[in-house]
């Protein structure tokens, strides 16, 4: 299956101080084949020459590491560059980015005036102070761009943990307030496997399960709780559901906990389910009632009345959740996203 987190494929991007021991230790460790008929001030020369190019070359490698293997910003799946910007901000990203990058021709430029320096030395002694001398200078550069090394390291590491999408099936987004069962139900039909906890806010980023639902594969998505409360004052794991509602739900499965177990009231789901509705009116949005095996009658009748076509089910027992899937799965008409799985691939290979 095609899997697209762009960051999940960076080689290990080294601190400066990394990148400094590494380029010097394979810079030392390189060794010369010279005749010894050559005068020792031309054995040094090639020497020094060589191991400094080898210093160089190793650092703007491991930059190169760090830059150019790093996903362009600009072409990322909305999902990952909103989730970027939520997490990492793209801004800063972009900076680091491109101060380690900018640190590359002022790199070649002091390897080329010591090389010309060693070209023209007569003295040994001098030629190894020099190359001393260039490669402290690169080290310098190096240091003064380690933050930003840093920085890139911090956004790899995150990034790297989102969850991978397939482009070509349909997602089952699964919402609502914290607590209400939302990853004992993901975790119920499909392959992920997220921390399920009585307390609120256990799931902090999108997870993504993969189950068959008769012939069709589907990706289940988990999602952090979200409050009802205006987008403005939304924390950073609350932004990250709606990045997964906003770019990868076909269909959106609303749970409500009607038993109020998980420490909000009914009414304030509700309100919570008419934001997502009004966010969303494109979205076919399933409603679905968690808990009806510890929920009051007089609790259920309530929700009943309000949502007529609800499902009802016991996450934790997997009650109701085959019928649940299959109308989810009949929801996603499928030949647009065939339509945009085609351009999608077409725009890969124009890149
Ligand atoms: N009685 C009962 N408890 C349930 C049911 N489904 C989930 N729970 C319990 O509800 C609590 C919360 O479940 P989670 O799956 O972690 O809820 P969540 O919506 O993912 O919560 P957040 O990740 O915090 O948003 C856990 O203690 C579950 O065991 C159910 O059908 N019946
Ligand atoms: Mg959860």
């Amino acid at each position: 299956m095609r899997q697209l987190n762009p960051f999940a494929n960076i080689p290990t991007i080294m601190t400066a101080e990394e990148i400094i021991e590494f380029a010097h230790n394979r810079s030392t460790r390189l060794s010369m084949k010279s005749s010894l008929r050559m005068k020792r001030v031309e054995r040094t020369r090639i020497r020094e020459i060589s191991r400094l190019k080898e210093f160089t070359n190793q650092v703007k490698t491991k930059m190169n590491d760090a830059v150019e293997k790093f996903p362009s910003i600009d072409r990322l799946h909305p999902f990952y560059l909103e989730l970027s910007e939520i997490l990492i901000g793209n801004d800063k990203l972009k900076q680091s980015l491109g101060a380690v990058n900018n640190c590359k021709p002022t790199i070649d430029d002091i390897t080329d005036k010591h090389i010309q320096a060693l070209k023209l030395s007569q003295d040994h002694r001098q030629m190894k102070k020099t190359r001393r001398a260039a490669k402290g200078r690169i080290s310098s550069i190096l240091r003064a761009t380690a933050k930003n090394l840093d920085f890139i390291i911090e956004a790899k590491k995150a990034l790297s943990r989102l969850p991978g999408i397939a482009p070509n099936i349909p997602s089952i987004v699964c919402a609502g307030f914290p607590n209400v069962g939302k990853s004992t139900l993901v975790r119920k039909v499909s392959t992920a496997e997220p921390e399920i906890a009585y307390y609120p806010f256990t799931t902090r980023r999108v997870i993504i399960g993969h189950l068959r639902v008769g012939n069709q594969s589907v990706q289940i998505v988990d999602t952090p709780g979200i409050l009802d409360r205006p987008m403005a004052e939304r924390n950073e794991i609350e932004l990250q559901a709606i990045t997964a509602l906003k770019y990868l739900a076909n269909v959106i499965i609303f749970m409500i906990d009607p038993s109020e177990a998980c420490g909000w009231t009914f009414d304030q789901q509700v309100t919570l389910l008419n934001e997502v509705q009004k966010m969303f009116p494109l979205n076919p949005i399933l409603i679905a009632l968690n808990k009806i095996d510890i929920t009051p009658p007089e609790q259920l009748e309530k929700a009943r009345s309000k949502f007529p076509n609800a499902y009802e089910i016991i996450a934790v027992e997997g009650t109701g959740l085959d019928e649940l899937l299959k109308d989810a799965v009949d929801e996603v008409d499928l030949k647009p996203m065939q339509e945009s799985v085609k351009d999608y691939l077409a725009s890969l290979s124009r890149e």
